[in-house]
């Protein structure tokens, strides 16, 4: 049986294209400086991302961590929606690592607006944390790829610059915004300060993240990079892989989300499941179950008898994500797949 893997797009396969620009990459030691691809990635995506430097980070998780050690002393707090993967999925590192208190807020759609933030921040008073910084997600992950309106950004920046706060973007999947909204992604990035982006998500490079900003900014952060082990040797390698990444991915997304609609559309028809499709604006597709149905039961149960494999997103939802290796037959086989359990499902359920 063939295996369906729609559990996130990070399971993506390097394209011949990478392994190609692998095995030739020029590399060299990157703690002393000198290896040509990474720097060539660096430049790239400082360049695509309207930032003057970046810094090439073995994962997401550590990119983001890098920027809290940055921006943040131990004892400082940042502003984040709840539900975001810096505090929902980073092993509390901000916490453990950084020594950072988040502050959670309740974004719309998992983005935070002005009145969330101007209600979080801390006026001075001798018993307060301090409030450095804000933390956005776009496309945010676990309200199921959600894109952050540009109004909504503009005025989110606006408001962190009148109050003297930074802004971290976690734009684990910045690409798949842009390609939803038609721009390029400096037009996001320029609303922040520093900006997470990771290869190794929709644009299929097997390993790594960069992290943007001011040169002083990446300057500091080399230096947290090393202090939590990121400082990495011969990774040319793997840069490279990125820069095909960047230069080749980047302008194919729109497939993903035209599959993560069409599984929409059948899914939304399926008794039992509960999603509007018009809420699906990326390559992310998360369902709701109606009660009595078990979401862990049903997954199991996909992989068993379809070979769909999709991931669990609390008890009653189910998370699919499209990406390269994803084709319109794949999408129309899970679809059978979830209707054929689910009809025997909501039958013993009546
Ligand atoms: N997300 C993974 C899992 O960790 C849940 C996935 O399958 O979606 N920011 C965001 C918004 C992410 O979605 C992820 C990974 C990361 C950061 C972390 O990236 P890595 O896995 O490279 O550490």
């Amino acid at each position: 049986m063939k295996m369906i893997d729609l559990r996130s797009d990070t399971v993506t396969q390097p394209t011949a294209a990478m392994r190609e620009a692998m095995f030739r990459a020029e590399v060299g030691d990157d703690v002393y400086g000198e290896d040509p691809t990474i720097k060539a990635l660096e430049e790239k995506g400082a360049a695509l991302l309207g930032k003057e430097k970046a810094l090439f980070c073995p994962s997401g998780t550590m990119s983001n961590l890098v920027a809290l050690l940055t921006h943040l002393q131990p004892g400082n707090e940042f502003i984040i929606d709840y539900r975001s993967h810096i505090y929902q999925y980073e092993v509390g590192g901000c916490a453990a690592l950084a020594g950072a208190i988040p502050h959670t807020a309740r974004g719309d759609r998992g983005h935070l607006g002005v009145r969330n933030i101007e209600a979080a921040i801390r006026e001075e008073n001798i018993h307060y944390p301090e409030t450095k910084l804000v933390c956005l997600e776009n496309t945010h992950n676990l309200a199921g790829g959600t894109v952050m309106p540009m109004a909504q950004l503009a005025d989110v920046s606006a408001c962190a610059k009148e109050h003297g706060l930074k802004i971290h973007l976690d734009g684990a999947r910045l690409f798949n915004a842009a390609t939803a909204l038609h721009l390029p992604a400096s037009e996001i990035t320029q609303y922040v300060d520093t900006v997470n982006i990771c290869l190794s998500k929709g644009l299929a490079a097997p390993v790594g993240s960069l992290l943007c900003g001011t040169e002083e900014f990446i300057i500091k952060a080399r230096k947290k990079r090393k202090m939590v082990g990121g400082g990495m040797r011969q990774a040319g390698f793997l840069a490279a892989a990125g820069i095909v990444a960047l230069e080749d991915m980047t302008g194919r997304l729109a497939e993903d989300h035209a599959l993560a609609q069409k599984l929409a559309l059948g899914l939304a028809a399926i008794p039992g499941v509960v999603l509007d499709p018009a809420q699906v604006e990326t390559n992310i597709v998360k369902i709701d179950l109606v009660a009595g149905l078990d979401a862990g039961e049903i997954v199991s149960q996909l992989k068993a008898d379809y070979g769909v494999l999709c991931g669990t997103a609390g008890k009653n939802s189910i998370r699919f994500v499209t990406h390269y290796q994803i084709d319109a037959a794949d999408i129309d086989v899970a679809i059978q797949g979830i209707k054929e359990l689910l009809v025997v499902k909501m039958k013993a359920l009546s």
